[in-house]
């Protein structure tokens, strides 16, 4: 199977991809005090740049969009070098990344936020869920609605983040639309309660993250820029009454504006794929773009989503933890090592970037 089209190299518009094997963002709390990537963090990339494409963990693009304690942002100088460290580690292994672009909204906490104030939402609806504060998972805390005023400044924030994407020397950004953060509060009808231009009709409810597209577009060719949904997911507490429509329309919009690719997350997030009933091949259609699928993917499953042309590439996520050299084992169908799940989140190199290669 070393031949099978999913080791093939594939045209990302400008980037030649060596295989077609995604490493998935994945939220690993090892950044230091100043909230910045550092060498143990490059370390762990470096150490899988084997995949086709690397997509950082998700990167707060500002303090506001900040909900976990030491995630390592994309706002400071400080933060552009720490994330320097890490693409100039991963292109020297011969590997391309993309940073995901984050503003978590409501599913953060007082603690994180600037002056201790309450997080942002679309409305004031605090979400049920937990967010992770080093010693452990708490509740989120009760968000407040931003202003209309206030969502051009939201805008800039991720225009700047994506400028400093390019300081940082990374092969482009991802903006994170999925899992419940903030452009997918704004996105679905269960969180999104506004009766402004942001609220109410799908076109309504799909702005804000399509003018942040279209501010970026400014500071970006299209081609660096890709894009994560997770249409029926339940992750952070978020749903809606139509997501077929919803992500038809929103990917329909992404594909008029030349985007790099979507990346889907189909079924609940870590979770069941069948969670919900969605039709992606009809999401893929209304893209024409590059469609990465994710979430629960094994490599039988891969193989056949590329070969039948279900998806151009596929993102694996926690097989990446726990297996650095995971595309030689898909490749060769070596057996996969089993994940710690008590390091996952903060630590040291611990459970990060201690896992061994095969034979090592
Ligand atoms: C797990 C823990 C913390 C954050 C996501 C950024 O779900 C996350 C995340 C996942 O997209």
């Amino acid at each position: 199977m070393t031949d099978a089209k999913l080791f093939q190299p594939f045209q990302l518009g400008a980037l030649t991809l060596k295989n077609r094997v995604v490493m998935a963002p994945l939220t690993r709390n090892r950044a230091t005090p100043g909230n910045a990537a550092n060498a143990l963090i490059a370390e762990q990339y470096r150490q899988r740049a084997g995949a086709g494409l690397l997509i950082t963990e998700a990167s707060p693009i500002s303090q506001q969009g900040q909900g976990y304690i030491n995630t390592p942002w994309i706002a400071t100088d400080e933060q552009v070098a720490g994330w320097r460290l890490v693409t100039d580690a991963v292109h020297q292994a011969g590997g391309a990344i993309f940073v995901q672009l984050w503003h978590v909204g409501r599913v953060s906490h007082v603690s994180l936020q600037p002056d201790g104030g309450a997080p942002v939402a679309p409305s004031t609806l605090r979400a049920n869920t937990k967010t992770f504060l080093g010693s452990g998972f708490v509740d989120v805390s009760e968000p407040r609605a931003l202003a209309t005023e206030e969502l051009q400044g939201v805008v800039n924030d991720y225009v700047k983040a994506a400028k400093n994407a390019t300081r940082a020397g990374f092969d482009g950004v991802e903006i994170h639309a999925a899992n419940g953060y903030l452009l997918d509060q704004f996105q679905r009808d269960s969180s999104n309660k506004r009766t402004d231009a942001y609220g109410g009709s799908i076109e309504n409810r799909a702005r804000l993250t399509l003018e942040v597209i279209d501010a970026m577009l400014a500071a970006l060719p299209p081609e660096k820029i890709g894009i994560r949904f997770s249409p029926v997911s339940p992750a952070n507490d978020v749903a809606d009454s139509n997501p077929q429509a919803l992500f038809g329309y929103l990917v329909e919009q992404v594909g008029k504006r030349k985007l790099a690719y979507v990346h889907i997350v189909e079924g609940a997030t870590g979770g069941p794929r069948d969670y919900a009933p969605f039709d992606y091949a009809a999401l893929r259609k209304s893209f024409g773009g590059a469609y990465i699928a994710n979430n629960g993917y094994d490599r039988d499953m891969a193989l056949n989503a590329v070969e039948t042309g279900a998806a151009d590439l596929v993102a694996f996520g926690r097989p990446f933890i726990s297996n650095p050299d995971l595309v030689d084992r898909l490749r060769t169908g070596a057996a996969l090592a089993e994940l710690d799940k008590s390091t996952l989140y903060g630590g040291d190199a611990h459970g990060y970037t201690d896992y061994p290669r095969l034979g090592q």
